[in-house]
């Protein structure tokens, strides 16, 4: 039998939540067209005023946000209330040059903080539980987010932040953490340090685990699973929405429910526009319902994925979105093929790597060339120079089946690729640097 942290709207009939879409949508358009100078001369030039907004029928008629709005309304151009409002920023890393910066009042941490509490509920979240908290903490939304839900679980919080991986695991250890939430590659770096400490997932009181922040695949959720004897949650979000908490994993570890009271989805074509129907792939738009601060109004996510409205066995009725198969500026396009790094992934894990990985792309006389380095764990290390080249060979076979494309696969020495406490990064494109 599941739990919910707000029953009434978790299990609300499809009509229910309809409604109540389409009378918060109404407010939005009013509240924003009145207040974002920016989205109403967007707005005005399309010209749509919001008496054409009066149900969520009508969302097809407003036009898109994209992230080159935010870099040009940066940093107050999108402001719904006045600064004096606000209680609080948050901030991604910037590091691809796109810093995006949210702007809550003290309204929009409550609701978002109810999203993660939700999260942490369908994962078994209680207030018997101790949740760890490893996401980085600062101006990153991991750490606030569900340092946050958290608390209105009533768990026993540990803002950990991440980072220090020995000390994570003393502190899983004695102050019998249960719940831990951070990025997957983290998670997995956890698991190979316990392994390297001497202990077992016996060793420790975990059941599960909340991640996001960065794709990852079912391979490596079972990987998770197994070195940290946990269940692994995926969570969704981004730092325009909020953060963590658009979207969480139940039971069924099917996809993530969307939180659709405060935030309405559509999947569009991405090159067109259009919008698609239920069960196609394409790029997620996301439109605040509740958003004082920085309410966004069709806000272009880049991230491809499918939307599903099939009964859910926890009893929720909220849509759920499947996990995002990368971003759509994530997809590497080599000698013409399109590759996401997850399809990379899949065939490493499958044929028994670990995640740690790294994916390089150049240009060589006007050819495309795709390297991957892919780190040995101790025990394959001690495998013959023979053994070690037949393997690379093998391996580079198990991905031109999956790509299409041959890549060049190196296999190297454990601990010589870089871990990470955040968001991983698995691929340089040396293109970039040439162009
Ligand atoms: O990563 C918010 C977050 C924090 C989500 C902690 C989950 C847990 P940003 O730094 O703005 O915000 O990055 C947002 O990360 O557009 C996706 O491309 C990607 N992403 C987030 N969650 C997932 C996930 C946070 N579960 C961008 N699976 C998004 C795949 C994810 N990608």
């Amino acid at each position: 039998m599941s739990n919910y942290f707000q029953p009434e709207i978790e299990t609300a009939s499809v009509e229910d939540l309809k409604a109540i879409q389409s009378e918060k949508l109404v407010k939005q358009v009013k509240h924003v067209y009145e207040n974002v100078k920016y989205y109403r001369d967007m707005m005005d030039e399309k010209g749509v005023t919001p008496d054409d907004i009066k149900s969520v029928d009508d969302l097809h008629k407003l036009p898109f946000l994209t992230k080159a709005d935010l870099r040009d309304a940066y940093p107050y151009g999108l402001l719904g209330t006045n600064l004096k409002d606000c209680v609080r920023i948050q901030s991604t890393s910037g590091t691809t040059g796109r810093r995006v910066v949210a702007f809550y009042t003290q309204n929009d941490i409550n609701l978002w903080e109810d999203c993660c509490a939700r999260a942490i509920v369908a994962a078994g979240g209680t207030d018997g539980d101790v949740c760890q908290v490893a996401y980085g903490y600062g101006l990153f939304t991991g750490g606030a987010g569900l340092n946050g839900g958290s608390h209105k679980v009533g768990c026993l919080t540990l803002p950990m932040s991440s980072g220090n991986t020995e000390r994570q695991i003393q502190f899983m250890q004695d102050l019998h953490s249960t719940i831990i939430c951070c990025t997957p590659s983290y998670a997995a770096y956890i698991g190979e340090t316990l392994k390297e400490m001497g202990l077992t997932p016996d060793d420790i009181d975990l059941k599960a685990g909340i991640f996001g922040a960065e794709p990852w695949t079912e391979e490596m959720r079972r990987d998770i699973e197994k070195s940290l004897g946990i269940k692994a949650y995926d969570i969704y979000g981004l730092t325009e929405t909020s953060g963590p908490g658009v979207a969480f994993e139940c039971e069924e570890q099917s996809g993530m429910h969307i939180n659709e009271d405060h935030f309405l989805a559509e999947i569009i074509d991405p090159e067109t526009g259009e919008v698609l129907p239920e069960g196609s792939k394409g790029e997620l738009v996301f439109t605040s319902l509740d958003k004082e601060a920085f309410p966004l109004l069709r806000y272009r996510t880049r991230d491809i994925c499918v939307l599903s409205r099939k009964k859910c066995s926890c009893g929720r009725t909220f849509i759920k979105m499947t996990k995002p198969m990368g971003r759509s500026d994530d997809m590497l396009i080599i000698r013409g093929v399109n590759v996401f790094p997850s399809q990379i992934e899949t065939v490493l894990i499958k044929e028994g790597y670990t995640s740690n990985y790294l994916i390089e792309v150049d240009r060589e006389r006007n050819t495309d060339t795709l390297d991957v380095y892919v780190e040995l764990t101790p025990e394959q290390f001690s495998d013959t120079v023979k053994e070690i080249s037949a393997r690379e060979k093998t391996l580079a076979n198990a991905m031109k089946i999956m790509l299409g494309i041959n890549p060049k696969v190196h296999l190297v020495a454990p601990k010589t690729i870089t871990r990470s406490e955040g968001k991983a990064v698995r691929v340089i494109d040396k293109r970039k640097l040439h162009d």
